[in-house]
């Protein structure tokens, strides 16, 4: 009898119920409150959206902490696995002195919801960045002794100065060393400055459609730039919403690079550089959260389609009407799989969880 090929959420976030305790005593980003004369609670997260206007931040409700949700979710979409992840903006905001007791707190209430799903939940940890080297290596030597993890999420600032900054490498190291990849998420977008005056008029559409990816691209050609995969050879990242633009522009950045005389003149074009062709493939996977086949070809191209693992970016995007309960941004993603790939073809099961599963 056939059984039916495991499918794999590798994008789904949650916001841990001490987290949201964290957000509701703040004022500033990230924060959760009400607007009156609204009582509803509404969580403010990113740079762009902290405005007057009724874009500011969005409503609050179970899916976004309940872990009977997201299995609720799950069910009501056929997925079997999730491997949840704090959203942004993670630790990033905490005070030196209190990031690494929140990570332990985090990671350890993350794992212990895992246990009580057993095969349906794995997870990403969250790390404190802002405590300093030692006590960031020491959370990531500490997550072995946790189940149900198996990676981290990461945003695109590192220690404050961008993931091509050299204190980065021994983390970097680390990380390689505990075989555990890095899921690379943005949070930051671009400065408001570019969505012009009249910003406030578009909602979210501008820094999420193109802040989001653009800052995903732009984090992961600084770390090329920097020679990171030359110098930790076997890290690997899943990088959000299929690479944000990377895949279509890997071609433009890597004749950039050639085609540089800084570079030459500085000797790093010689041998032993990896292309940014050999990095997609050799250090990068790709989520398929791109709402589209045009793209999600572009992605399989980019990476292989051992590379490209189906997500969803719940509870982000969910219906704004009656939807029977099925989510429309989750439909798209599996269409353009379907499409890309072929309805039940090796390929899309590949894509869609059966790879993933085995770990
Ligand atoms: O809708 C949003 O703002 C977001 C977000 O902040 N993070 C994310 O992962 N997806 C959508």
């Amino acid at each position: 009898m056939a059984t039916k090929s495991p499918i794999v959420d590798i994008h789904t976030h949650v916001y841990p119920p001490s987290y949201i305790a964290l957000l509701k005593s703040r004022s500033s980003i990230p924060y959760i409150r009400s607007f009156p004369p609204s009582s509803s609670l509404r969580l403010v997260i990113l740079p762009a959206e902290d405005t007057e206007s009724t874009s500011r931040g969005r409503p609050v409700g179970k899916e976004y902490y309940d872990i009977e949700e997201k299995i609720r979710f799950m069910d009501a979409h056929s997925i079997d696995i999730s491997v949840i992840s704090l959203a942004n903006p993670w630790l990033d905001w905490m005070a030196a002195s209190d990031a690494a007791r929140a990570a332990r707190g985090i990671n350890d209430e993350v794992d212990a919801n895992c246990a009580r799903f057993p095969g349906r939940l794995f997870a990403f940890a969250t790390l404190p960045l802002s405590g300093g080297r030692e006590v960031i290596v020491g959370e990531i030597e500490r997550l072995r002794d946790l189940r149900f993890m198996r990676g981290v999420i990461l945003g695109t600032t590192g220690l404050g100065k961008g993931l091509d900054d050299p204190e980065l490498l021994p983390i970097f190291e680390a990380l390689e060393a505990a075989k555990l990849p890095i899921f690379l998420h943005p949070h930051y977008g671009l400065p408001s400055s570019v969505w012009g005056e009249r910003a406030n008029d578009y909602g979210h559409v501008l820094p999420l459609a193109l802040g989001f990816p653009l800052e995903t691209t732009i984090a992961v050609t600084r770390m090329i730039l920097a020679g990171v995969f030359e110098k930790v050879p076997d890290l690997q990242m899943i990088l959000a919403h299929s690479g944000g633009t990377l895949p279509f522009l890997a071609g433009r950045i890597e004749s950039c690079i050639e085609h540089d005389a800084h570079l030459k003149a500085e000797g790093k074009l010689g041998k032993g550089r990896k292309t940014v062709w050999e990095i997609l493939k050799k250090n990068i996977y790709l989520d398929a959260v791109i709402y589209g086949e045009v793209g999600l070809r572009g992605a399989i191209q980019a990476s292989g389609d051992d590379r490209v693992m189906f997500g969803t970016d719940h509870p982000f995007f969910p219906p704004l009407g009656d939807e029977g309960g099925k989510w429309m941004s989750v439909e798209t993603n599996y269409e353009a799989i379907k499409g890309a790939l072929g309805t039940g073809s090796e390929e899309a099961k590949r894509a869609l969880g059966e790879m993933q599963s085995e770990y």
